[in-house]
């Protein structure tokens, strides 16, 4: 086939045959060479020559070896040019691809490879029928002479991009998605010889993915997956403060671990431990959280990190104030979640017919038609509810949907008390004002408001509104917070309160007193501390409220920014609570006041209370709920709970001052014999407890009242008993009825005992009587001198040791007597009578009766005195003296009050009320010399000794 060789003349007539054998290896007779490198397009023309029938064809060389990348132009010339040569690679046929080219121009047929690869050696030739080229064998070098297997790293790790090309002067590139990489602080690139290494110090997840490695023309490609160091991240969390908290996280490889809380350093402490529970399995447990615990908590491994934020809600200050055994049992509740919820209560206080119901009525968008001034005790309580982002004020009446159904954490809820007659009403005060509420104090401004100056506050009625002002921020002033919050920086105090005067429209010139009235109030509270409660003064008319829509508003949202200064404002607390306030928000609507003990507890367990410690985990909350003023519940009388004020003021209201209000009193014996002796007979409470209409239901209301509560009770009692239930005769409904309200009237009177309203005095003979020393008639002091014959040479009185507050708030002084009633042995006058009296009580100090200690309460002030019927000189009483302190002491922190006061003596013969010759103690400018302008001749000394044991002249020595 290939007889014929001939030689023909390379046209370029570079080369020349090296032999004539067909079995010789041909020469390449040209070469192209395009580029400089060896890896670049080899252009091989004919050398060789095949013939057929007189056709011939001219072939390259027998022999090609190239660079993988570089480009192959095999030329065939043919001896005529209307034929045409087809291209084989190991016999078989070659198609044209992207990469494989034929083409023919006259008597030329050339096959290029743009780029070959190692996989394009083989033999080639071409052909033309039965004529066949010359073979060409050709052979191609890879590039790259490594392996490039996917590669799989961790999160962290080292990660190694590794190539290796035939010869160490051939260049490389590193691409990822078509960008050259470049050296940078984390990647570095390398080479040495033919070996080329990209590397990252520490692999990201986002190095993940395909990357090219570029030498000369050739690419390769190569796959890296990073996988997460992580297998379960930090994750973040909002916990209760005090409960403990765990970070964990599980990563793929041991390494050594560090943890961070807002990039510093966490080492072990006291309170955190960093430990890990398995392998692999990493963990940093706070074991009692605070507010300081907040931040951001990372955990950095192999320089990988994961972080998680730690948000620690504050427990409410009332929580905080109570007991540990109470925290533990909010701590535990608030372990299955917490919720926020607002709440406001606004308290209306002012004078009788100021037009505080008016104007209670008109934030509530409510006509005030029918409005009327109760006569007596009363307390009117409305519920709104404040959205907490548009502000908008929703009311019960024409709302299709009840309020309680209104999420808590969008909706503030707002409660209003308006009281009613309250200056008869002063015994029980403290019972209803809260620390934790915003004040709306009333004043009607068309009237005078001069004051008068009084001289005894209890035998005083307020008159002017000056007064009432005065009175109520004083009472106020004693629930100061004491705040540390940024926003009372400002020189302000909570409880907040504003000044509303009403009347406006009775007034002729509005601007005249407006103006009039805040001199005044300027004049009235000066430099006081109380006016730091104050926040802003309003003026308004309740029957035209169309002329003061805007002032109206002003007020609705005043009460709402003041209501976010106060502490409980979003309090975050057990969810279970929160939904046991909603089921007792339900039974209020349903006009239940009070509940039994029982039947909280049934409800607690629906609101899945933990099951064991229901009871504890119940007082826990009622506790709470007393301390922010939403119920009345005390662990020592638990029978009951009161739930709305409304019935704790039915039945004050019978006990306390009915005399003022209603006549069938009159004709009571024993409503006079408690007036003149302070003893409330058991008669009287019958008689009294007949007019507290929640506890003298008609048969019918008992027996209704009764259905419904054993219909309640019987959802939650178990079968047998609902059977039992059912077989009841309707006589034994009755007599259930009955027990019950008798159980409640002994409550009631319980709970008075608890408000130190009722007390049942020590006395030798084993008293169980009650005694109600706030409804006495006032006793002229010196007639209980007569009494007790003190003015009689056989007795020698010690001088006064008394207090002097600031402001005593009414309720303190039967919070004062009471106490020593509890203490101390009442002595007896004429065997029988107990010698106690309105705001004075005479007791015995030891049983031979020689020593009696009396104590007064006047305007402010307490003050006591020893009177002496042996020879008793050079005995002091500085134990009675410190007892006198604790007892404030113990109800300044019992009811959480500020009372200052100071202390004073006076001599012997002085009046304990008149605060004239008042020696006070902490007055250092006093010295031993004669002061007492009325008795001329007593030193300090004198005075000091029967109260104090150490006399401050030997102090001063
Ligand atoms: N002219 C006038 N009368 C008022 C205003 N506010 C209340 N009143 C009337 O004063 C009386 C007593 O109002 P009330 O709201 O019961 O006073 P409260 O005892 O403080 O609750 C009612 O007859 C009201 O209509 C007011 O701004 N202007
Ligand atoms: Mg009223």
């Amino acid at each position: 086939m290939f007889n014929n060789v001939e030689f023909a003349k390379n046209k370029a007539g570079k080369l020349k045959p090296q032999s004539q054998s067909s079995h010789q290896p041909f020469l390449i007779t040209s070469l192209d060479i395009i580029d400089a490198s060896p890896v670049g397009r080899l252009s091989v023309t004919c050398t060789t020559v095949s013939c057929y029938n007189s056709i011939a064809i001219e072939s390259p060389e027998p022999e090609l070896h190239l660079i993988e990348g570089s480009s192959l132009r095999l030329k065939y010339k043919l001896s005529t040019e209307e034929r045409k040569l087809h291209f084989y690679k190991n016999n078989n046929y070659i198609a044209e691809t992207k990469n494989i080219t034929k083409e023919k121009s006259g008597v030329l047929n050339v096959l290029t490879i743009k780029s070959v690869t190692p996989e394009d050696k083989g033999l080639y030739y071409a052909a033309f029928f039965n004529l066949r080229s010359k073979v060409t064998k050709l052979t191609v070098q890879a590039m790259f002479t490594s392996d490039f297997d996917p590669i799989f790293c961790i999160e962290g790790d080292e990660l190694q991009l590794k190539c290796s090309v035939y010869a160490d002067n051939i260049g490389v590139k590193w691409l990822k998605n078509k960008t050259e990489i470049k050296e940078n602080e984390h990647i570095s690139i390398y080479w040495d010889g033919c070996n080329h290494l990209l590397t990252f110090k520490s692999a990201q997840m986002n190095d993940s993915g395909l990357y090219s490695i570029v030498a000369g023309s050739v690419q390769k490609q190569l796959s890296v997956t990073i996988q997460a160091l992580f297998k379960q991240q930090l994750q973040s969390k909002t916990i209760m403060e005090g409960l403990g908290v765990i970070f964990e996280c599980e990563i793929e490889k041991q390494y050594p671990v560090e943890w961070f809380k807002d990039e510093r350093k966490v080492h072990d402490s006291s309170n955190i431990t960093i430990d890990a529970p398995k392998e692999r399995v990493y963990r940093l447990t706070i074991l009692k959280t605070t507010l300081e615990n907040k931040g951001k908590y990372e955990i950095k491994i192999n320089n990988v990190t994961s972080g998680a934020d730690l948000d620690v809600k504050e427990i409410p200050d009332a929580i905080k104030e109570m007991s540990e055994h109470d925290r533990i049992m909010f701590l535990k509740a608030a372990k299955n979640g917490t919720a926020v919820r607002y709440n406001i209560r606004i308290i209306l206080v002012g004078k009788e017919g100021v037009g505080k119901t008016s104007l209670l009525r008109r934030l509530m968008s409510e006509e005030i038609e029918g409005v009327k001034s109760t006569d007596g005790i009363n307390i009117e309580v409305k519920n709104c509810k404040i959205d907490l982002h548009t502000k908008e004020w929703i009311f019960t009446k024409g709302n299709k949907s009840p309020l309680r159904e209104y999420p808590s954490d969008q909706y503030a809820d707002c409660g209003f008390w308006d009281f009613a007659g309250q200056k008869e009403f002063y015994a029980t005060h403290q019972t209803f004002l809260s620390r934790n509420a915003i004040y709306l104090l009333v004043v009607d401004v068309s009237e005078d408001f001069e004051m008068n100056t009084f001289e005894n506050m209890i035998e005083n009625q307020y008159d002017k509104n000056g007064e009432y002002i005065d009175f109520w921020l004083d009472n106020i002033h004693c629930y100061t917070v004491n705040n540390t919050d940024e926003s009372m920086k400002s020189n302000l105090l909570n409880p907040p309160v504003i000044i509303i005067g009403t009347g406006m429209d009775k007034v002729e010139d509005t601007g005249k007193t407006k103006k009039s009235f805040e001199i005044y109030i300027n004049k009235l509270l000066r430099q006081h501390p109380k006016r730091k409660h104050l926040r802003k003064l309003l003026f308004l008319s309740n029957t035209k409220p169309s002329e003061y829509k805007k002032e109206f508003q002003t007020l609705r949202n005043d009460i709402f920014e003041r209501a976010k200064e106060i502490p409980k404002w979003g309090d975050n607390l057990p969810t279970r609570w929160i939904c046991l306030e909603k089921e007792i928000d339900r039974l209020i609507d349903n006009k239940e006041f009070v509940i039994s003990y029982d039947m909280a507890k049934g409800l607690a367990s629906k609101c899945s209370f933990s099951l064991e410690e229901v009871n504890l985990e119940l007082d826990s909350f009622l506790k709470y709920e007393h301390e922010i003023g939403n119920l009345i519940f005390f662990d020592d009388i638990k029978s009951y709970i009161i739930l709305e004020p409304k019935w704790l003021v039915d039945v004050f209201k019978c006990f306390v001052a009915p005399f003022q209000f209603q006549s069938q009193f009159i004709n009571m014996p024993e409503w006079s014999l408690l007036q003149s002796s302070g003893h409330l007979s058991k008669m009287l409470i019958k008689k009294l407890f007949t007019k507290v209409q929640v506890l003298n239901l008609t048969e019918k209301e008992a027996l209704a009242l009764e259905k419904r509560n054993e219909q309640k009770t019987r959802a939650l009692q178990i079968l047998k008993e609902k059977k039992a239930f059912a077989l009841e005769e309707r006589n034994e409904h009755k007599t259930l009825a009955m027990q019950i309200l008798k159980e409640k009237k002994a409550f009631a009177l319980k709970i008075m005992e608890k408000f130190d309203i009722i007390v049942k005095p020590i006395t030798t003979a084993n008293n169980e009587e009650y005694y109600m020393p706030c409804m006495m008639e006032a006793t002229e002091f010196n007639q209980i001198l007569e009494t007790f014959n003190v003015r009689n040479n056989k007795c020698s009185r010690t001088s006064w040791f008394g207090l002097q507050f600031n402001f005593l708030p009414p309720a303190f002084f039967n919070h004062i007597l009471v106490t020593f009633l509890k203490k101390y042995s009442l002595s007896t006058v004429r065997e029988h009578t107990l010698a106690i009296y309105r705001g004075i009580g005479v007791f015995n100090l030891e049983t031979s009766n020689c020593l009696k200690l009396v104590v007064c309460l006047s305007e402010n002030s307490v003050a006591m005195q020893v009177w002496q019927f042996k020879k008793g000189d050079g005995i002091c009483y500085h134990e009675n003296r410190k007892y006198l302190t604790q007892i404030v002491g113990f109800l300044c922190q019992k009811y959480r009050i500020n009372i200052p006061y100071q202390c004073f003596l006076k001599c012997p013969n002085g009046t304990h009320h008149d605060i004239a010759e008042r020696i006070y103690l902490n007055d250092v400018s006093k010295t031993n010399e004669n002061y007492c302008s009325e008795h001329a001749n007593h030193t300090l000394d004198e005075l000091r000794r029967f109260w104090f044991k150490v006399c401050i002249k030997n102090l001063r020595k």
